[in-house]
């Protein structure tokens, strides 16, 4: 099976966590896009969803699916999200769609996180990936200069040439060569630092479930 073929198979596969009726909690990524194509397959059996991103806001809209602000709704039964990394117990680094700040407050406005990933996001220890962290631009030297000194390499996220500008007006920082081996603690302390938005370090947000996609089919693991 292609990552496409797995991207589709866990896509669908989140469908099953949908109650009907409800509103969904909608993530980003290329993952997420096929859970939005499935879902759009049981649109009439839905209220709507609750997006964190412009991205995911326009394919759910342009596949007829309401889209609810995150200040209409209390409590979401459901999220579902993907992951650039995800460890065995649950903990997350996301961002690679730099789209963490939105999709880590709808995650917390949700009962469940159900991650959907294929199989090569799984990972023993989290920080293999560049560790995207959302940063007021005025702070991010600064920061650099922090993750320097536990041993990080940062560096400004780039779109033509420009620093990207998320859907938030804020700039992303990437940091390669860190292990993080206690996800709680680190989200704790970075998220603490001046400047900084949010991690792309998702402990204290961690996935309830993770539909993993192989091929030899799904499988589910409860965290
Ligand atoms: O930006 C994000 O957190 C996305 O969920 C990302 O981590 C997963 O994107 P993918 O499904 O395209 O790999």
């Amino acid at each position: 099976l292609s990552q496409d073929e797995l991207k589709a198979q866990v896509g669908r596969a989140a469908l099953a966590y949908v109650a009907r009726g409800e509103i969904v909690g909608v993530g980003t990524g290329s993952t997420v896009n096929k859970f939005i194509d499935a879902l759009a397959t049981i649109k009439d059996e839905i209220k709507g969803a609750v997006s964190s991103s412009v991205a995911s806001t326009e394919r759910l809209r342009a596949l007829g699916i309401s889209v609810f602000d995150s200040n209409e709704v209390e409590e979401l039964s459901v999220y579902i999200d993907g992951a650039d990394e995800i460890d065995h117990r649950g903990f997350m680094v996301k961002g690679g769609g730099a789209a963490l700040t939105r999709e880590k407050i709808v995650a917390a406005q949700s009962r469940k996180f159900v991650c959907i990933a294929d199989a090569s996001k799984l990972v023993e220890v989290l920080g293999a990936f560049p560790l995207p962290v959302e940063v007021i631009p005025m702070a991010a030297r600064r920061v650099m200069r922090q993750f320097a000194a536990m041993g990080g390499i940062a560096q400004v996220r780039e779109k033509d040439g420009l620093p990207l500008v998320t859907d938030n007006g804020q700039h992303i920082v990437d940091v390669t060569g860190l292990k993080i081996t206690d996800p709680l603690a680190f989200e704790s302390t970075v998220s603490q630092w001046p400047g900084v938005v949010t991690v792309g370090v998702f402990a204290h947000q961690k996935a309830d479930v993770c539909l993993l996609g192989t091929s030899e089919g799904v499988k589910t693991m409860e965290f």
